[in-house]
């Protein structure tokens, strides 16, 4: 058993400073004051926000795509992840061989026995056929409550096969997320880039503008609206895309949205950096302009976005990105964040645009807890949850640097930036897995059922 003691319970309504038992794997108790069972754990949270344990809904670990191999294995990627406060992480999964339940099979196999945190799959449909939607049903039977479709990249599907897909999707009630970016207006801005010899890093976000993300969330939003069924738009970057969800909703269509860390404190100049360094920061949706990331903040503020997610997808800096520092359209885009989503989204959020506690940890617990299907056993802290928690002294001034994150890449975006939170201690049902900052059991993460 373990009681944390005094600290400030972030509920679902409201903030109790108070004491939470847990008892085996479930939460047992939560009041003002509970009595201490014989040989209990204390843990002393005075002081501190306790969280229900947050959920990062889109990480790529132990991915492989045209370019390269993530730095991030499970293994590496999870410790990160735990490390951060995550306690469950939602990975993308792709079909091997054409088929769904291959591919969820063959990713349930790549992270069973190497998680740190609990884990559970997006199946991501990279083509629609019968096969495609015959699995459907399938892999959600087997635990997936997910899928994501690309607009953009060279397996993006048309709009008539995103009809298709939801379609089929439909009668499961499962989520369907995309990445929103207009892939043939890329293709065409980046020959364009090419023809010219204009390939330096620079030139990236120049290819993927506002707009195309945006033109393509409209998109999106409107063939969910013609069968009449919510679809939701991951790691949203830009004012224009924010627009564009508020205009969808004005129109009665239902549309939820993610946006990501690095949308928040990083911004297009990084590409322009010297020494290439540029490169680390090649990712996509890009970066974009303070505007942008001002929008953004007001739009978590005022209740536009359900989650944050990290988008955790990390290439090295040497041997990986810098490799194609001459032509951008090679550097693999991605970069690592599952370590400091937490605390750099609290930070922005809580400390700096004064938002409450409790709505800060329904972005990163409840929200996606809810919306795919772990709630309540995930993203509350409440009598029969699971106990994941997530302890963060707000006291505490750091530095974020490559040197003490965990990560496997060799370098983070987030080098040198200043925040005011730290995750202290993070229990995974009823383990107390990190404890002042560092990881004391590891290996427990399971697959989300
Ligand atoms: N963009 C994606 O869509 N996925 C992973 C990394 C990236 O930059
Ligand atoms: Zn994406
Ligand atoms: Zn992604
Ligand atoms: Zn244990």
């Amino acid at each position: 058993m373990i009681i944390i003691q005094q600290g400030e319970l972030v509920l679902t309504d409201r903030i109790l400073t108070g004491d939470l038992l847990i008892d085996g794997d479930k939460i047992v108790a939560i009041d003002e004051h509970v009595p201490v069972p014989e040989g209990a754990k204390v843990i002393d949270a005075k002081g501190c926000y306790v969280f229900p344990g947050f959920i990062d809904p889109h990480t790529h670990f132990q991915m492989t795509n045209a370019l390269a191999s993530t730095a991030d294995d499970f293994d590496s990627g999870t410790k990160a992840a735990i490390l951060g406060g995550t306690t469950s992480i939602i990975n993308f999964a792709s079909p091997e061989e054409g088929s769904l339940c291959k591919g969820l099979e063959v990713h349930k196999e790549r992270a069973a026995g190497h998680c740190s945190c609990d884990y559970k799959f997006h199946m991501e449909l990279v083509e629609m056929n019968d096969t495609v939607a015959g699995e459907i049903p399938k892999v959600v039977e087997a635990g997936v409550s997910s899928f994501k479709v690309y607009l953009a990249y060279g397996f993006r599907l048309t709009d008539r096969e995103i009809y298709d897909a939801i379609e089929a999707i439909k009668p499961t009630g499962a989520l369907v997320g995309a990445h929103c970016e207009n892939g043939d207006l890329i293709d065409a801005l980046v020959a364009d880039k090419r023809k010219r010899g204009e390939l330096d890093i620079s030139n990236h976000p120049l290819t993927r503008p506002a707009m195309i993300e945006s033109e393509s969330i409209k998109r999106f939003s409107t063939i969910g609206a013609s069968l009449e069924y919510p679809v939701h738009v991951v790691h949203v970057s830009s004012k224009e895309g924010v627009e564009e969800i508020l205009r969808e909703r004005a129109l009665g269509h239902t549309v939820t949205c993610e946006t990501c860390p690095q949308y928040l404190v990083l911004d297009e100049s990084r590409y322009s950096l010297p020494n290439y360094e540029g490169a680390k920061y090649v990712m996509s949706p890009p970066l974009r302009t303070k505007v942008d990331q001002m929008t953004l903040k007001e739009a978590l503020v005022n209740g536009t976005f359900q989650t944050i997610g990290s988008d955790h997808c990390s290439f090295n800096f040497e041997g990986q990105k810098l490799k194609s520092r001459h032509d951008f359209t090679r550097i693999p885009g991605g970069i690592p964040g599952a370590e400091e989503r937490g605390i750099v989204a609290y930070d922005v959020l809580v400390n700096q645009c004064n938002m409450s506690a409790v709505d800060f940890m329904k972005l990163v617990s409840e929200n996606p807890a809810k919306l795919y299907g772990m709630y309540p056993k995930k993203g509350t802290l409440a009598v029969g949850s699971d106990g994941d928690i997530t302890i963060v002294d707000k006291s505490v001034e750091h530095v974020l640097s490559k040197e003490s994150a965990h990560t496997k890449a060799d370098y983070i975006p987030y080098e040198g930036i200043s925040v005011t939170g730290k995750v202290r201690d993070v229990i995974l049902r009823g383990h107390h897995v990190v404890q002042d900052g560092s990881l004391t059991e590891s290996y427990l993460g399971e697959c989300i059922p």
